[in-house]
């Protein structure tokens, strides 16, 4: 079901103006509200008057996570702070916190989008949605819980840990949608199967997924395991939480960007030049309705493309490709670019191996090494070590193949990865420490 038929199913055209009208008005309120913008234009020689149409959106200079922490932690807020009715704030693995704001009208904004989103990943009124995403400073767990409510589905404001107990309340309740990250979900499955209880009986039907990159061969996993259609949906707490964009159920192509109320760029992260729909690079959002802490050109370091044709669901919204890794995730291995998704894809081929994995990069003698950690089911590890070996060079042969980088597997017992509750930790980098 469409949410919103008028502006999700919007012609190009019109979108296009009612884009380029919120962003002037954005622009005139962040210049003449954050000083930060204001310095910023004044130093690139422009003002707010001069973009006159969406394209000229490129003169405007970039915003970086580092401005943001420099502003740390209200210094980006664009109204006084009583307006402001909600903070949250992303830890990040370095540094400060990045910390965001909300007025009134923003949080009616997020639950509309998330109502959108939810919708599209197959949620209706008649719903019970299982809301396993954190609630706290994490925007997953109350983004989704308002989204819900805004729908009118039932939620259930569980959070994450706790999860035998989510599974008494899967069977007791009879959730329909599941939502958290994907690496919690396959916690859930596991536990569940300890807890014997088969997701075959319980009755999810669809499950919206992120906050984490995933590959695709996870995505088949999550399905056969929960029997359920899983969706992919993405956001970051600076341009507005979950929501931003998520793939249709029907299509499961891609992730339509809810462009009445951001206008997404790709460039390439080396140069800084927007590329052309269909090219691979970095994500830049420009937020155009958000009232407490707008963002323009902020750069997200999320690799994606975006795809303009039209989709099978009639929303007319353009599509950006599942993020493969951020910029900063990427490990360069002995010259080698490797995602710790691309690693994924290729241990989720391989029958033998559970879907729980662990990069850790070391330099040894001046020499990048990756490892890769993988666990075995219970069956297998107890099998003749020379089988185990074998298995272990299959892969790393896989992996070369592949990536066309030389890495250790090691297999490992089943359950010694560290589960996670919210987002999983893929690498250890020894290199940083
Ligand atoms: O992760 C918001 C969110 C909550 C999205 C629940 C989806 C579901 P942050 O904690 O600020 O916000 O982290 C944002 O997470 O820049 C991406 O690197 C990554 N990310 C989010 N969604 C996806 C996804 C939330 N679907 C950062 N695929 C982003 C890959 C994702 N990476």
């Amino acid at each position: 079901m469409i949410f919103n038929i008028e502006y999700e199913t919007m012609p190009r055209e019109a979108l296009e103006a009612i884009q380029l009208r919120r962003l002037q008005a954005t622009l005139n309120r962040v210049y003449a509200t954050v000083p930060f913008y204001q310095k910023k234009f004044e130093e690139a020689g422009i003002t707010p008057s001069e973009i006159r149409s969406l394209a000229d959106i490129q003169k405007i200079p970039f915003t970086t996570k580092q401005d943001l922490r420099d502003n740390y932690p209200f210094g980006m807020f664009a109204v006084p702070m009583d307006n402001v009715v909600r903070i949250h704030a992303s830890s990040g693995t370095t540094g400060k916190p990045t910390v965001v704001g909300y007025t009134a009208r923003d949080i009616g904004t997020w639950s509309e989008l998330m109502a959108r989103s939810l919708s599209a990943g197959g949620a209706t009124r008649g719903d019970i949605i299982h809301n396993a995403y954190g609630y706290g400073l994490f925007t997953g767990g109350l983004g989704v819980h308002y989204g819900a409510e805004k729908l009118g589905a039932s939620i259930i404001p569980v959070s994450g840990g706790n999860t035998k107990r989510q599974i008494i309340i899967m069977k007791d309740f009879g959730p329909t949608i599941l939502t958290a990250t994907p690496s919690y979900t396959l916690h859930l499955a596991e536990v569940a199967e300890e807890m014997g209880v088969s997701f075959k009986d319980l009755k999810f039907k669809y499950g919206i997924f992120g906050a984490e990159p995933w590959s695709e061969s996870m995505r088949q996993e999550i399905e056969n395991k929960l029997k359920i259609i899983a969706v992919d949906i993405y956001g970051l707490s600076e341009v507005m939480g979950p929501g931003v964009a998520i793939e249709c159920h029907e299509a499961k192509a891609g992730l339509h960007i809810y462009e009445d109320h951001f206008i997404a760029e790709i460039i390439d992260p080396k140069t800084g030049k927007a590329l052309p729909y269909g090219e691979t690079g970095e994500l830049v959002f420009t937020s155009i309705t958000k009232e407490a802490f707008p963002v323009i050109r902020y750069r997200t370091r999320d690799i994606s493309a975006l795809n303009p044709e039209p989709c099978i669901c009639g929303r007319s919204h353009v599509r950006m490709k599942r993020v493969s890794g951020r910029t900063d995730d990427m490990l360069i291995i002995r010259g080698v670019n490797v995602f710790p998704s691309q690693i994924e894809s290729v241990l989720m081929q391989i029958d033998e191996v559970e879907p729980h994995y662990q990069l850790v990069v070391d330099r040894k003698d001046n020499l990048d090494t990756l490892s890769v950690l993988v666990e075995v089911g219970e069956h297998l590890f107890s099998d003749e070590v020379r089988n185990l070996q074998n298995l272990e060079k299959k892969i790393s042969k896989d992996i070369k193949e592949i990536l066309g980088v030389s890495a250790a597997v090691k297999l490992v017992e089943p359950k010694t990865i560290v589960r996670s509750e919210g987002k999983a930790i893929r690498v250890i980098d020894n290199r940083k420490l």
